[in-house]
């Protein structure tokens, strides 16, 4: 049989077992509304009870989203909610095993933030994750708590990473970025991304799954061994961010998000490494040689003889 032949048909029956893809994206930018009043739960927008529209400090526009939580508490308390810490985005349409989701925000985290948990870990870019039957976690990019030494199963080791990315619906430690290179910066805002592209395996063990983390523009992580599904029903349903403190913040905290992205269509920029992201603009430049936790996928083999 001709070679394209096989490759056409191969693309076509691709489509026809995924199904056409509804191309959406979800902006907010914490304007208009009120000055220091609470922003409006909209389309499946969920705002934290302590979020404000705040001008103390702003990214774009003349606004951001201030979001708090008390000291003593758990952000999204166990015994019920509301939900205080952060803000949740539902995407349009899920993003099935096989789909793929960009999403990117600004986020300004004043001197003096305790990056604290009983953990080791805060929680701060969660991607809800389900099966048919139940919920399978968060893909969760967390902070690292600077006096934390925590278990990186991939290196076997101790280490004391920025971020760390676990999903889970199969719990793994997986270290992203480095100090003191990609340590979250006080004072200024800076810019983070995350692409996910679902699957019961990773791309490096010849599945589709992949997770990659950008700061500030600059790849931080390039997950290719990150599963994000635990059958083939599995799914992201929408963006957590914060939401919950473990172990209680020690102290008031507070920290204001900005110019927030979420899309399923491939975004025109690419990044240095050829990867399709949103990118733009930032305020910080990484450094040109930062570090990245590349798990890379094996050469592709030639498909066709
Ligand atoms: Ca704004």
């Amino acid at each position: 049989m001709d070679k394209r032949l096989v490759v056409m048909l191969g693309a076509t029956f691709t489509m026809m077992l995924a199904g056409p893809v509804f191309g959406w994206h979800i902006a907010n930018d914490c304007e208009g509304e009120t000055l220091g009043g609470r922003p409006a739960d909209i389309e499946g927008v969920f705002w934290g009870a302590e979020t404000t529209l705040s001008n103390e400090q702003v990214s774009t526009g003349a606004q951001s989203c201030k979001f708090e939580i008390a000291a003593g508490s758990e952000g999204w308390p166990s015994e019920g909610g509301p939900l205080e810490w952060g803000a949740i985005f539902s995407f349009l349409e899920d993003v099935n095993v096989g789909q793929e989701v960009w999403l990117r925000f600004d986020l300004f985290i004043p001197a003096g933030f305790d990056i604290w948990t009983n953990t080791g870990m805060l929680k701060f870019i969660r991607l809800g994750t389900r099966i048919d039957t139940r919920s399978t976690g968060a893909m969760d990019i967390l902070m690292g708590v600077p006096s934390a030494s925590l278990w990186s199963a991939d290196l076997e080791r101790d280490v004391k990473p920025p971020f760390v990315a676990s999903f889970e619906g199969a719990p793994k430690l997986k270290m992203v970025g480095s100090r003191p290179r990609n340590d979250v910066k006080t004072g200024v805002w800076e810019t983070y991304e995350v692409y996910a592209k679902i699957g019961v395996s990773g791309e490096a063990d010849g599945g589709q799954s992949i997770v990659r983390v950008w700061k500030n523009n600059t790849l931080i992580a390039n997950l290719a061994n990150q599963i994000t599904a635990v059958d083939e029903t599995g799914r992201m349903t929408g963006l957590y961010l914060f939401t919950y403190w473990n172990g209680t913040a020690r102290s008031d905290q507070h920290a204001y998000m900005d110019n927030l992205f979420i899309t399923n269509e491939k975004p025109a920029n690419i990044d240095e490494n050829g990867n399709a992201f949103i990118g733009g603009e930032t305020y910080v430049k990484e450094s040109q040689n930062s570090q990245i936790s590349v798990i890379t996928a094996p050469k592709m083999t030639q498909l066709a003889k």
